[in-house]
């Protein structure tokens, strides 16, 4: 695979830009793989990326029932930070943004990474000591956060109205290296170094059912036939009960729509990540200048992927005390993604009772910003059998054992 450079197009440029390669093959299945990963969003991606380039594990299938990206990877507000409460989520959250700082080098591919900064809002007084302990507890973790008061969030976003009514802004909490990055080419990217280590990447592939032998893994039937394997990572978000069912197993996981919309582009008016929690709203604005609003997650449990009108007057209706502004633009596009819901809020990166079949799911509303972590994490456990120092607290025993992991308030989304 030729790396990408300013060199690189230059060259093309020159030529009409007819040189450029595929950035991934489009392979046929081979019989059988040493890892096959059912999932090509991120994580799934990802997984496979570190299974190769920190264990050497390169013959690895990603299948796909669809597109790569196409799942909540390439649905979701794009919003990264690291200032969860608990130790073990600080600890894999802050390992993924501190890879996405250098993911474009890494990669050979720009990802957009935006440190742009990242602000909670406090607009209750309760808020005000949740995020002042979440800022202590950062502290301790080496995350880097701060509790800022109402005059600095006016400073650094002066279209938020700070006196509002119902819910002034009292404070925030900060974080200064939290930001963006561009969903579908974090998917794009991983694709690509993936399928230039020599693995596959098979789309239009949907996983109809799971194969096993005494108690283990032996491969997955496949709309394109059996794909045999000796090891087996489910990544698939919101559908991981379903092919957990498959595999033989029950998960503590509801699958519920969760959606966003964008605006029409305006000029540069916000350049950090602001989320509202008591009014469940959130907002940036994207390169294009489209504002980027999600709210929280539907109501009922569902599978429906779609966007719906009830939805956008109720998230601009919760946003609209906060930014004035945002009630003269006009919305452009809403879609929404099947997202992954465990009770503590908190993933399982985890073992399963199927010998050499692994799951990482239950990311909810927030796995955009865990996607290179995540991948670090599940690849240790696919290649070693056990999980690793990053997953270790993540396995799906906790719900047996009571030992959870509560992220309800920095998971940041309503549910
Ligand atoms: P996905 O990207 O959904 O990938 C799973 C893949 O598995 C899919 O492509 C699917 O087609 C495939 N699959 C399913 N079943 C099968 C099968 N049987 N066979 C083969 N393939 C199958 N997180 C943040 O950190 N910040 C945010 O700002 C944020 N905003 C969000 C906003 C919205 C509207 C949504 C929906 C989510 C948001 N999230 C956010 C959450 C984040 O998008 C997800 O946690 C993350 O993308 C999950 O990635 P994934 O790779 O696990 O899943
Ligand atoms: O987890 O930061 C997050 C998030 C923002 C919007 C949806 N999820």
């Amino acid at each position: 695979m030729r790396r990408y450079s300013a060199f690189a197009i230059a060259r093309e440029a020159l030529r009409h830009h007819q040189g450029w390669e595929r950035a991934w093959r489009a392979p046929e299945p081979k019989p059988g793989y040493d890892a096959v990963i059912i999932g090509a969003g991120g994580h799934g991606l990802a997984t496979a990326y570190y299974l190769g380039k920190n264990h050497g594990v390169t013959n690895v299938a990603v299948i796909e029932k669809g597109w790569l990206g196409g799942g909540n990877t390439g649905r979701n507000t794009t919003i990264i930070r690291s200032n969860y409460l608990q130790d073990p989520s600080a600890a894999i959250y802050e390992k993924a943004r501190s890879l996405y700082e250098t993911l474009s080098q890494d990669l050979n591919y720009n990802v957009m990474f935006s440190p742009r900064g990242v602000m909670m809002l406090a607009q209750t007084h309760h808020e005000v000591r949740g995020y002042q302990r979440t800022a202590h507890a950062n502290a301790l973790q080496g995350v880097v956060t701060e509790y800022i008061g109402p005059e600095r969030v006016k400073d650094l976003c002066p279209i938020i109205h700070i006196d509002g009514p119902r819910y002034p802004v009292l404070g925030a909490l900060w974080q200064p290296r939290g930001g963006t990055a561009r969903h579908d080419a974090v998917a794009w990217g991983y694709a690509r170094a993936c399928s230039a280590m020599g693995m596959d990447i098979i789309q239009q592939c949907e996983v109809l059912g799971v194969r096993s032998e005494g108690g283990s893994v032996v491969g997955v039937d496949t709309a394109k036939g059996f794909i045999g394997c000796k090891r087996l990572g489910i990544v698939v978000a919101g559908h991981s009960s379903v092919v957990a069912e498959m595999a033989g197993f029950r998960l503590p996981v509801e699958s519920l729509a969760l959606q966003a919309l964008v605006s029409e582009p305006i000029k540069p008016c916000m350049d950090v990540v602001v989320m509202a929690n008591t009014v469940h709203g959130y907002m940036s604005q994207s390169d294009k200048g489209e504002m980027v609003i999600g709210g929280g997650t539907d109501g009922f449990n569902n599978y429906t992927q779609r966007g719906s009108f009830h939805h956008i007057e109720e998230t601009l209706r919760a946003l609209i005390e906060t930014f004035p502004m945002i009630s003269r633009l006009k919305m452009l596009r809403q879609w929404g993604g099947i997202v992954d819901m465990t009770g503590d809020r908190s993933p399982l990166i985890s073992k399963t009772p199927l010998g050499g079949c692994f799951i990482n799911c239950g990311w909810g509303t927030g796995g955009f910003k865990a996607i290179p972590g995540s991948g670090w994490a599940m690849a240790e456990l696919m290649a070693k059998g056990e999980p690793g120092p990053l997953a270790a607290a993540f396995g799906m025993e906790r719900f047996r054992e009571g030992r959870f992991i509560d992220e309800s308030v920095a998971a940041g989304v309503a549910h």
